[in-house]
């Protein structure tokens, strides 16, 4: 029986150029709604979701109409000062994932001092696991993409020191698949997502030393489709938001030039949604900040030259991770 592959096919006429002033727009009108930055965006994802916007508009070099001071205030007030966690709303309980995302934004408009950081660090260390894992928060399962959110928020505040690093890794380390790619517990199946996440992870701890960098970098390149896009999976249809978890991952190993770079820019090219701004999952469907800020993203590793440089690690601004002194581990070609 043929193998069919599931993909989408890109239209003809496809735009061949990033709509900048769509785009900003875009991620604008989602905090219009209460003159707040904040209202746009579903309460159980708003400290993330002004994540991903504004670090789409420093991908473009524009600041948000809602003035950077109020967004510091809004994520302040996400602050729980009992367990030092962020929520992604006032009042609702503290997560690793809105606490790194505080700490991004934080770091990005160089406003730390406006949090208390040695809170985040006692919150973050609290839900280190005797294995070393992470859990999300004080009720949650354990993940990568928890261990990810701990030792990148830690690393951000310069508190690695505040955590068991040696069990973290040997953590992420068991959760390494034959195919090179990792999961979220041990035996759990590879997953682009989550290979981001532990490359991510090993890049902060400087261990890239346990990757099967050859072996992870063919299954990762094994993602991209005939359309050019990448998918997060075998079997799955591509998505723009995969095109930053395989690319920041093959660009950490230092194997970016694996993909076909002009065929995926053609796929991203054709997530955006001429209309409203914005960037979808895939062509025609509806755009939201996550797709937005990962294909712009994406978009950065691939060259654009009018889009500001990211760090593949982190998702932030070069020159932020540069005024930060960090420097992740990067595998030259
Ligand atoms: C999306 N979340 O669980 S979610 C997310 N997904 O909070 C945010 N690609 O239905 C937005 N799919 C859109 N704005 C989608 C964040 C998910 C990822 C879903 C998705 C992305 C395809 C189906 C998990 C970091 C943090 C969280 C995730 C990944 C990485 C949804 C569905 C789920 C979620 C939110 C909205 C629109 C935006
Ligand atoms: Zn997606």
């Amino acid at each position: 029986m043929a193998t069919l592959i599931k993909d989408v096919k890109l239209s003809d006429d496809i735009i061949k150029k990033v709509l900048f002033e769509r785009h900003i727009d875009f991620i604008n009108a989602y905090g219009q709604d209460e003159d707040d930055f904040e209202y746009g965006m579903t309460d159980y994802l708003r400290v993330s979701g002004m994540y991903w916007g504004l670090t789409a508009l420093e991908l473009m070099n524009a600041s948000p109409v809602q003035g950077k001071d109020e967004i510091v205030k809004y994520v302040k007030a996400c602050q729980d000062p009992d367990s030092g966690g962020i929520s992604a709303c006032i009042n609702h309980d503290p997560h690793i994932l809105h606490t790194l995302s505080a700490v991004q934004i934080l770091c990005t408009y160089d406003r730390l001092d406006a949090i208390d950081v040695e809170g985040v660090v006692k919150y973050i260390s609290s839900l280190q696991q005797p294995d070393g894992s992470f859990s999300g928060d004080k009720w949650g399962e354990i993940d990568t993409r928890f261990s990810c959110c701990a030792i990148m928020t830690l690393s951000l505040v310069n508190r690695l020191d505040a955590v068991d690093v040696e069990t973290a890794v040997e953590f992420v380390a068991s959760c390494k698949n034959f195919d090179g790619g990792f999961g979220s517990r041990p035996l759990s199946e590879s997953h682009a997502g989550l290979i981001y996440c532990c490359i991510g992870f090993l890049s902060i701890t400087n261990r890239l030393d346990l990757v099967d960098r050859d072996t992870l970098a063919w299954w990762l390149c094994e993602r991209q489709l005939p359309s050019g896009g990448l998918n997060g999976r075998p079997e799955k249809l591509p998505d723009v938001c995969y095109s930053w978890w395989v690319l920041s991952s093959l660009s950490i190993l230092g194997r970016l030039e694996w993909v076909d770079k002009e065929a995926l820019k053609s796929f991203i090219f054709a997530c955006q949604d001429t209309d409203t701004g914005g960037f979808a999952d895939r062509p025609g469907d509806v755009a939201d900040p996550f797709h937005t800020c990962f294909g712009l993203a994406a978009l950065s590793l691939l060259g654009h030259e009018s889009i500001g440089k990211v760090n593949p690690t982190y998702c932030m601004p070069q020159t932020v991770i540069d005024r930060l002194h960090l420097k992740p581990q990067i595998l030259s070609d």
